[in-house]
């Protein structure tokens, strides 16, 4: 499961003063019987009080700790989702409302104190009662500052828990192109991915794989949502995850241009979309196909050659599936998968690194000249 699916329920800064507050009431004192008579008696409510405290304070704390600590370490990911983070929700904004839950922790740890310190100090029914007033007050307020951390970890729970969960090693062949290229409809005629498919442009918001099983092993089908001709900073959310998927996810490229009237972009905008991506990924292999072919009237087909170059493989999805497969098949044979570089390299490092910690331990024997 996708580390972001296991963050637990986050609840909102009311809901939490809920739960904490009404925990209070649970709580009871017995007291031997002489003292039951007498609830007004001071001990009473002193050590009614003290144990509530005790029982609040840590249960309080633990449960920021539970939420903060739930969050995957931002600097230990994969750098496709900490690219991803940035993107859909903001790095430093996460790392704010995370860490101003955790010095929630540290002023509730001073305000324990000060309550212990005070309740002990009281001497009488009604200071203790005025002591646990203030004390639930204090507490209060500082629950409700948490109302903003509380609700950008909410939001940002449930973008993270959208993201699926992609094999980040295994080798992924990467479908691009322009809404309405038909992306979905080949990854999901040859893989195991089940993307929405349909007559209209924009239907991928979200980025979907699938697998294809090989004789040893199986790689990554990516379906990426369709991106339009203009440049980075402009493009939005949905876009920036066919971006980011295509840098750290894939292998290899496949660029699917749509020639038919359907597609929001003209040949020649699709053209410059190809280019960027081309430059952009330039260390990614990247192949071209014009799509739909068995709907494309003469001069519709001579004029997406004209533009992409006579070069380009020409092929339809619903016929050519085989032969595209075939191709596509023998081309990710001869492609080395960045991302498994990335991990050897991890992996000798760290194997260097456990190197040098053993010799540490070697212990050195020293001979006498004589010997
Ligand atoms: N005639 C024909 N239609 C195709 C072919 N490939 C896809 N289509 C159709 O084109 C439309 C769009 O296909 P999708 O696979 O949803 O396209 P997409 O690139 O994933 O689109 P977005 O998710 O919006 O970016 C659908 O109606 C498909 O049936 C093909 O080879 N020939
Ligand atoms: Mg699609």
């Amino acid at each position: 499961m996708s580390q972001f699916k296991r963050i637990p329920h986050i609840p909102t800064s009311d809901k939490l003063a809920d739960i904490v507050f009404s925990q209070l009431k649970k709580i009871r004192v017995e007291l031997p019987r002489k003292l039951k008579k007498k609830r007004s008696d001071y001990s009473f409510y002193k050590t009614l009080y003290f144990r509530q405290f005790r029982h609040l304070f840590p249960d309080l704390e633990e449960r920021l700790e539970k939420i903060v600590s739930s969050f995957p370490l931002i600097n230990d990911l994969h750098p496709f989702h900490r690219d991803l983070i940035e993107v859909l929700y903001g790095t430093e904004k996460l790392k704010t409302s995370l860490s101003r839950i955790n010095n929630t922790k540290k002023s509730l740890k001073s305000i324990e104190r000060e309550v212990s310190r005070k309740l002990g100090q009281s001497e009488t029914a009604d200071e203790a009662k005025i002591v646990r007033k203030e004390a639930i007050g204090r507490i209060g307020s500082t629950i409700k500052k948490l109302k903003d951390p509380l609700d950008e970890l909410i939001t940002a729970k449930i973008q993270l828990s959208k993201v699926p969960d992609f094999n980040l090693y295994e080798k992924t062949i990467a479908f691009a192109g322009a809404p309405n290229a038909g992306k979905s409809s080949f990854v999901k005629l040859i893989s195991t991915g089940n993307p929405e498919i349909a007559a209209y442009p924009f239907t991928t918001k979200e980025l979907v794989y699938g697998h294809r099983k090989r004789e040893f092993d199986s790689i990554q089908l990516l379906d990426t949502p369709g991106l339009l001709d203009r440049p980075l900073h402009e493009r939005n959310d949905i876009e920036m995850r066919s971006i980011l998927a295509l840098k750290h996810l894939a292998d290899y490229i496949v660029f699917l241009f749509d020639p038919t009237d359907e597609s929001p972009l003209k040949m020649n905008q699709q053209l410059n979309l190809f280019s960027e991506i081309k430059e952009k990924f330039s260390e990614i292999p990247i192949q071209s196909f014009i799509n739909k072919k068995d709907i494309l009237s003469k001069d519709q087909l001579q004029n997406a050659e004209q533009v992409v170059g006579k070069l380009e493989r020409i092929a339809t999805i619903e016929k050519n599936v085989d032969q595209l497969e075939k191709i596509i098949l023998t081309i990710i044979e001869k492609i080395p998968d960045k991302k498994l570089y990335v991990r050897e390299e991890k992996k000798l490092v760290e194997e260097e690194i456990e190197k040098s910690k053993s010799k540490d331990k070697i212990e050195w024997i020293f001979f006498d000249e004589d010997d």
